[in-house]
């Protein structure tokens, strides 16, 4: 099949699962145009099957704010029409469902049919698409997409309860290379981040407030009391600064490493021994995922599509949203008995197995398959 992808081209889950999945795709034998403003972070090789096109935005001063769905929508049909691309997959329903639906309409015109699988991946429905502002657009965008897709059972729950939806929407999760992960499980050198006698603590988000990365802090503050112990900050972001501030004010400034934006998060997680992911909200969680599979326990709330993946009282434990306490206590629970820390790694690693990517694009190409042969018996 000849896939175009569109996404965010950022460090953001959604970002990651789209071009992680247009590999895999190339590598099964498709040929895959990623469409999108910049090159995907974790698209680092190019092949014979796999190919990126920039979007750009000619600056044009009289308008307040650059056109960029009405960019990417004129750059997904003559993408489509230079290399016969058969079907179009967007993460994302605001914008990318929406401009690929106008494309779709402009293809039409010169006699050619391109369908739409859109994927919902949480912020566009739990954040954003829901506020009343963009939620005609939204609820547009899925009711007209060819396919939809939800990270996540409870995703989907809320995308119905939220919007007036008159599709169908396939449940498809999140997914992980597990032989990446599985190197790194074996080669870890964490003699280089810390001392023997230190519990490793790791938290990887792009900052933003729904990731209540200050809870992070308190916890590891907590942990810090009772045992020696370092944090590991992965990501860039708005709280990056009041976090800061807040480590300072704590006097723990010493024991937090701040990576900043990295693509080593899987060399990252081998040194970690206790991942926190406690968000206000979150549709699957790629992050606590990544930690299980590499056999790090996961601290997390156990709001939205949290509890799919992280089995309490088996993988981690899960808590209500700023419930600092019972994190806390979770977290020493674990850490304090060398043999249980052990069990709670070897089960992490073990409920990953669930997610495992060769199980789950096939799911992606099915829904492809049975999306191209609808649409040409219509
Ligand atoms: O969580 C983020 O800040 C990034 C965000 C995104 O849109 O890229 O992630 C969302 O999609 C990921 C991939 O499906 C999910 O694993 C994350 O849980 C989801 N984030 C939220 O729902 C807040």
């Amino acid at each position: 099949m000849k896939i175009g992808i569109v996404c965010y081209p950022t460090f953001g889950g959604s970002g990651v699962v789209a071009t992680e999945l247009g590999l895999e795709l190339s590598k099964r034998g498709h040929e895959v145009h990623f469409i999108t403003y910049n090159q995907p972070v974790r698209l680092e090789l190019l092949s014979n099957n796999v190919h990126y096109h920039e979007v750009t935005v000619p600056e044009y001063p009289l308008f307040h704010y650059q056109p960029y769905e009405l960019a990417l929508s004129s750059k997904l049909v003559d993408m489509v029409k230079l290399h016969r691309i058969e079907i179009l997959h967007v993460h994302y329903a605001i914008p990318h469902a929406y401009a690929a639906y106008m494309a779709k309409k402009i293809l039409i015109e010169s006699g050619v049919y391109v369908p739409i699988v859109t994927t919902l991946h949480g912020t566009d429905i739990t954040l954003v698409g829901s506020h009343p502002f963009y939620k005609p657009a939204v609820t547009f965008s899925i009711n007209k997409s060819d396919a939809v897709t939800a990270v996540s059972q409870s995703l989907k729950d809320d995308t119905m309860r939220l919007f007036d939806i008159k599709n169908d929407i396939n449940v498809v999760p999140n997914f992980i290379d597990l032989d990446k992960y599985k190197s790194s499980y074996t080669d870890c050198q964490r003699a280089i981040m810390a001392d023997d006698d230190e519990k490793i603590i790791t938290h990887i988000s792009n900052l933003r407030p729904v990731k209540r990365a200050q809870d992070v802090i308190s916890i590891f503050y907590n942990i810090q009391k009772e045992m020696p112990a370092k944090l590991m900050l992965v990501g860039e972001g708005p709280d990056r600064e009041s976090i800061e501030a807040r480590c300072l004010e704590l006097g723990i400034m010493d024991k937090v490493i701040f990576f900043g934006k990295s693509n080593e998060i899987n060399k990252i997680l081998c040194f970690s021994d206790l991942f926190l992911l406690p968000s206000k909200t979150e549709s699957f969680g790629l992050a606590a995922l990544e930690a299980m599979a590499s056999g790090v326990p996961v601290i997390s709330s156990n709001t939205g599509g949290i509890p799919e993946v992280n089995v309490h009282g088996v993988s981690g434990y899960l808590s209500n949203a700023g419930d600092v306490e019972d994190m806390t206590k979770n977290a020493l629970y674990i850490l304090s008995d060398e043999k249980r820390l052990q069990t709670f790694k070897d089960n992490a690693r073990k409920e990953s197995l669930k997610y495992d990517l060769h199980m789950i694009v096939p799911k992606y190409e099915a829904i492809y398959e049975d999306t191209l042969t609808k649409c040409l018996v219509l």
